[in-house]
């Protein structure tokens, strides 16, 4: 169809059910057919008819979302702006009561740790966003072990070294890092703040930090690399979508682009049961939609914005696919979601230049165990089936889940790490203060860095070694290890049903 260019009051014609257009970034669409598909519910896009739902729209999509999903005739052209009359938006009693708590935050140079982050934005972000954040799958048990499991592993420091000048950067996959960690990737940035991701890859540039960019960011992939300084890195993480030409496209813009490495997310067929953020969904459903203790129309809404966006995921992605990956692309290709040796020794012999092991922020698969736990046994059978030696530059290993502190971070270098992943602590840290949070959260690291590595006697990373740490307890579930109260006091329990309100 021929672009056209519509008027405001057109537009506002059709706001009803039967007839229902809504404006996104200045273009109109018809969205009447995909009202009982939405995975958010028809209420929320009727609530928009007629008007431009940009502002509600930007925070819970990836920018090309609505572009993917309806069809080309339904795109009916553009809008002059100045026609469109503004939406009132009403400030409910919750959103002031938050506006006043993002008021009384407390100064960053207060700011100690990055569990500080998380305990500010709990109290700052809307509930959705922290509900979509901070949720894990099932019983929230793996999410915990995470952290826990760096509980389990103690330090043997080295001691009378001259540790005047320590020096904690290092190369990531051939990049120069100023630390031994990278920005991994997390969904939906624009949640936790109206910059979203871009607040990562500013920090980022100006902190010499590799930034992963995820498939589902809320900004866009060019204006995240658009955002990058001369001579900064960044990764991209890779969902691989059932349609190849679009993941082909995609990877080869990317090299194009200058992407240093490809994540290929490996762990998640299917979204895991993220029951906060479910429960926040359903108390959101329209009563009038939910009857007989079921929901009216056929779309299943239990995973929310999550389940919306990630409908395009490749169930049936196979080992048999990596050479194909390896043959549109030169870039690096790393396995992110690997779970245990034999996995990490296929891809090893597979010819990739890496794996993350990590379990997805607690999010996926409920008792899979802790990157670092897992690190200990891959670098151990890899070591025997191929004479391997870590850090290793042709086959890298990294993890992530549940990062708090450099002395976690050490640990995971002590045993063969090359770099760790931090995801959730860089998203509070951005929906609590922006830009300058990401930046605090890693002079808080670099601080941690100098003082630990004094400590343990390691002048560089090449100096941190296996035996300046004691893992022997990693794979015991069930020891009690001491507990963490900043990391407990910020973790919040979960709810069980409740009646409903009549
Ligand atoms: O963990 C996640 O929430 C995640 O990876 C994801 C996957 C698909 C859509 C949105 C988020």
């Amino acid at each position: 169809m021929a672009a056209r260019t519509l008027t405001g009051k057109e537009i506002a014609e059709h706001n009803t059910r039967e007839s229902c257009w809504i404006i996104v970034h200045g273009k109109v669409y018809d969205v009447t057919e995909f009202l009982p598909e939405h995975p958010g519910g028809s209420k929320i896009i009727l609530k928009y008819a007629g008007k431009d739902a940009t502002a509600e729209y930007d925070p819970i999509h990836p920018p090309n979302a609505i572009t993917d999903n309806l069809p080309p005739e339904k795109h009916l052209g553009s809008v002059d702006l100045s026609t469109v009359q503004k939406v009132e938006v009403e400030i409910s009693d919750e959103d002031k009561a938050r506006q006043l708590r993002v008021s009384q935050r407390p100064p960053l140079s207060e700011i100690l740790n990055l569990h500080d982050f998380e305990a500010i934005a709990r109290q700052v972000m809307t509930e959705k966003a922290w509900a979509y954040y901070s949720s894990a799958a099932d019983d929230e048990i793996t999410i915990r072990e995470n952290h826990a499991a760096y509980h389990r592993i103690w330090f043997r420091p080295r001691i009378l070294r001259n540790v005047t000048n320590v020096d904690w950067s290092t190369r990531i996959l051939g990049q120069p890092s100023k630390l031994p960690i990278y920005i991994t990737a997390t969904a939906l940035g624009k949640l936790g703040h109206p910059d979203g991701e871009l607040n990562l890859t500013r920090a980022a540039g100006k902190h010499g930090v590799i930034q992963m960019i995820p498939t589902l960011a809320s900004c866009s992939f060019d204006e995240l690399v658009d955002a990058a300084v001369p001579g900064q890195s960044q990764f991209l993480q890779l969902y691989v979508n059932s349609d190849r030409a679009i993941t082909q496209k995609f990877v080869q813009h990317a090299e194009k682009r200058g992407i240093k490495g490809l994540f290929i997310t490996v762990d998640a067929p299917q979204l895991g049961r993220r029951e906060k953020d479910m429960r926040m969904k359903f108390e959101a459903e329209d009563p009038a939609e939910v009857t007989d203790n079921k929901v009216a129309d056929r779309v299943d809404r239990s995973q929310g914005a999550a389940r919306a966006i990630s409908s395009f995921i490749d169930t049936g992605l196979d080992w048999e696919d990596i050479p194909w990956f390896k043959s549109i692309t030169k870039m690096p290709i790393i396995l992110k979601g690997v779970q245990c040796w034999e996995d990490a020794l296929l891809a090893y012999d597979a010819g990739l230049a890496g794996v993350v092991l990590s379990n997805h922020g607690g999010r996926q698969l409920e008792f899979s165990r802790s990157g670092i736990e897992t690190l200990v046994e891959v670098v151990a059978n890899l070591k025997e089936k191929r004479g391997l030696t870590f850090p290793n530059e042709k086959f890298q290993l990294f993890v992530d889940g549940g990062v708090r502190r450099a002395t976690d971070v050490l640990k995971a270098i002590a045993l063969g790490a090359t770099a760790v992943g931090v995801g959730r602590p860089f998203l509070y840290a951005f929906s609590a203060y922006g830009q300058d949070g990401v930046e605090r959260a890693l002079q808080i690291f670099n601080d941690e860095f100098e003082m630990n590595m004094r400590l343990l006697g390691a002048r560089t990373i090449s100096e941190i070694v296996p035996e300046m740490v004691d893992a022997s307890s990693i794979h015991q579930h069930i020891v009690s290890v001491p507990t963490d109260r900043l990391y407990d006091s910020n973790y919040e329990s979960m709810q069980s049903a409740r009646l409903r309100e009549i």
